[in-house]
């Protein structure tokens, strides 16, 4: 447990002054009162739950991402991470999107300035292990099924990417990387699922 506390310390914050603080304070210290969370995660409950367990919740580090439309689609969204014990959460939400299945992805670059999106790169994938769809292992990091978008425009996925974290420089962390929203369904096929186009990126950052 304390590991795992000082882990999340080391995370949720660059600030020295923090780290200062939770090293002190141990269990006691508010790791969602990072000065950092905030500004990153305005909606994200854990960054106003300074009442919660630490240890139990396990959750400090939140980033949220905004998608923009890629390849000439009205995609709208955004997805919130979340770093839990299991690993990354997260919670994606979509508008303006055709009914049906679309695949999601973290793809392997924080790089959506390319029109079709292109400049996020393939999957990421840091294991070198086969594309598959939730929940069969294994399967690439960034492999996160389909999102199911309803008559409305509307979809919604929340999921739990095992072994994923937002640390810097960790080579399973997905901070530097971007979420790709597909215009079909990704149907577990290989190398990629056959999703087709991208019609929505979102780059995953830090702050
Ligand atoms: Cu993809």
């Amino acid at each position: 447990m304390n590991s795992l506390f000082s882990k999340t310390c080391w995370v949720c914050v660059s600030s020295l002054a923090f780290a200062l603080a939770c090293g002190s304070s141990g269990a006691g210290g508010e790791p969602a009162a990072s000065p950092e969370a905030p500004a990153a995660s305005p909606e994200a409950p854990a960054a106003e739950a300074t009442g919660a367990e630490p240890a139990t919740g396990g959750e400090g580090h939140a980033v949220n991402v905004a998608l923009q439309a890629k390849s000439g689609s009205t995609l709208s969204g955004n997805a919130t991470l979340t770093e839990t014990p299991e690993g990354v959460k997260v919670e994606l939400t979509v508008e303006h999107v055709s009914p049906g299945d679309h695949g999601a992805h973290v793809h392997e670059k924080g790089d959506c300035s390319a029109p079709d999106g292109a400049s996020a790169g393939g999957h990421f994938n840091p294991a070198s292990s086969q594309h598959a769809l939730p929940s069969n292992e294994p399967r690439h990091l960034g492999d996160l099924g389909n999102i199911v978008v309803g008559a409305d425009g509307t979809g919604k996925i929340e999921i739990v990417a095992p072994g994923a974290n937002l640390k810097e420089g960790d080579p399973n962390s997905f901070l530097g990387k971007a979420i790709i929203v597909h215009e079909k369904k990704d149907d577990g096929g290989q190398p990629t699922g056959n999703a087709g186009g991208r019609i929505g990126c979102g780059e995953i950052k830090s702050s």
